[in-house]
C-alpha cells in the first residue's frame, strides 16, 4: 500500500510518528511505503546557512532525535555556537539553534552550495536519520526557493517580514495583513510529488497548519490539480481540539485569511479534493458523521502520546479504505 501525507511542522511530524507505528503493528508483514511531502515555506536563511523547520522536525521526530518537550530541533541539545554569536553581536538572536541542529544546517548549506537540489540533500539527512527503515520517503513539495511572508502595519507602513521572525520573535502577535510566499507561483514541485499524489492508494492531510502548511504545500502548481484527480481517498485531520488548535498560532493565520477557526471551515479549504475528515469528538462537526458528503468521523484527537498518535492515524487509514471502499459516487465526488 502507498500513502502520501502532506506534512508541516510538529503536528505533522508527530502524527506522521504514529502512523508509522500503527503501520508496523497492523501490517507487520508489508511494510506500506509512505511518501511525506514537506512544507518548505518555513524556510530561512541565517548566519548564510538555509534552515528547513518543517522537514528538520520531520526528520528529527520520526529518526528519534527531536527535542519532546519543543517538538522541534535537537534532544540533548547545546547552545556553545549561538552563545558565541551573540558574543559577536550576530544577528537574529530570536531563533534558537543548538549546536546539533547547526550541523544539519552547515551540512545542507554546503550540499546545496554545490549545487545539489534540496530534494538530494534532505534524501542524505533522511538516510542519516533512518527513515528508510520506517518505509518512509521525505520529499520538499519544491526544489525552488520559497519563502512565506507576512504582511504587517509598523508604523503606519506596511512591511513584509519572514514567517518565522513573525512566529517566533512575534508569537504572531503583529496584526497580519496576508501572508506573501515569495517563489511559489514560479516553484516547480520536486521530483516525484505530483506521482507520489497521483499513484497513492491513500493521502493523508495531518493536522499540520492549514494556511502556513498545507496551504503552502497546495500553493506549489500542480499539486492541487493532482488532488483533485488522484484515485486516492484523501483523508484530512482537523487540527483543531476543543475549537482551537493544539499548539502554534493557526487560530491567528486563519483570521488573516478571512476564515473561521473551525472544522468545518478548514474542510471548506480543501473541499475541492476532501473525502474524509476527523474531527474531535467535541467538535461541532462531530453531528455530521452521517450527513454530508463528506465522510466525518469523529475521535480524541490530541496526540497526548505516540500511541494516541498511531490510535488517530489508524483512524484517518481505516475512513480512507472505507471511503474508497465505498460505491463509485466517491470517484463522482471528486
Ligand atoms: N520555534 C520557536 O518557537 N522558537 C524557536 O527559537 C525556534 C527555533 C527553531 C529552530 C529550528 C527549527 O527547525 C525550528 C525552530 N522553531 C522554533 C520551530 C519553528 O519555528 C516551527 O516549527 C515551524 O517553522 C512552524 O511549523
Amino acid at each position: 500500500m502507498r500513502i502520501t501525507a502532506l506534512a508541516g511542522g510538529v503536528g505533522g511530524a508527530r502524527f506522521l510518528r504514529g502512523l508509522v507505528h500503527h503501520l508496523r503493528a497492523d501490517y507487520p508483514d508489508e511494510q506500506p511505503q509512505v511518501t511525506v511531502i514537506g512544507n518548505t515555506g518555513d524556510d530561512i536563511t541565517l548566519f548564510g546557512l538555509r534552515v528547513c523547520p518543517d522537514l528538520d522536525t520531520i526528520l528529527y521526530t520520526l529518526g528519534g532525535g527531536v527535542h519532546e518537550g519543543q517538538g522541534w530541533g535537537r534532544a540533548d541539545e547545546s547552545h556553545h555556537v549561538a552563545a558565541e554569536l551573540a558574543e559577536l553581536g550576530a544577528t537574529p538572536q530570536w531563533f534558537s539553534l543548538g549546536d546539533k541542529d547547526f550541523a544539519t544546517h552547515i551540512y545542507r548549506s554546503q550540499l546545496l552550495a554545490r549545487g545539489m537540489p534540496l530534494s538530494s540533500v534532505t534524501a542524505q539527512l533522511a538516510a542519516r536519520w533512518g527513515l528508510g527503515d520506517h518505509g518512509v520517503t521525505l520529499l520538499p513539495m519544491t526544489d525552488t526557493p520559497v519563502e512565506t511572508h507576512v504582511v504587517v502595519t509598523q508604523g503606519g507602513d506596511q512591511v513584509a517580514i519572514h514567517f518565522q521572525e513573525w512566529w517566533v520573535r512575534h508569537q504572531a502577535a503583529l496584526e497580519a495583513d496576508r501572508f506573501v510566499v515569495a517563489g511559489l507561483d514560479s516553484a516547480t514541485a520536486a521530483p516525484g510529488v505530483l506521482e507520489a499524489i497521483r499513484s497513492a492508494d491513500v493521502v493523508l492531510l495531518p493536522p499540520s497548519n492549514p494556511v502556513v502548511s498545507i496551504g503552502i504545500i497546495l500553493g506549489v502548481p500542480g499539486v492541487r490539480d493532482a488532488l483533485r484527480g488522484t484515485r486516492a481517498p484523501v483523508v484530512g485531520v482537523s487540527p483543531l481540539v476543543g475549537g482551537r488548535p493544539v499548539r502554534g498560532h493557526a487560530d491567528v493565520c486563519l483570521r488573516t485569511i478571512g476564515v473561521d477557526t473551525t472544522s468545518e471551515a478548514i474542510a471548506g479549504l480543501y473541499q475541492d479534493f476532501l473525502d474524509g475528515w476527523l474531527v474531535d469528538s467535541e467538535d461541532a462537526m462531530a453531528h455530521l458523521t452521517g450527513s454530508s458528503r463528506l465522510a466525518v468521523v469523529a475521535r480524541p484527537l490530541l496526540m497526548s502520546s505516540v500511541a494516541a498518535a498511531a490510535d488517530i492515524a489508524g483512524a484517518a487509514l481505516a475512513l480512507a479504505l472505507r471511503v474508497a471502499g465505498a460505491p463509485d459516487q466517491t470517484e463522482l465526488q471528486k
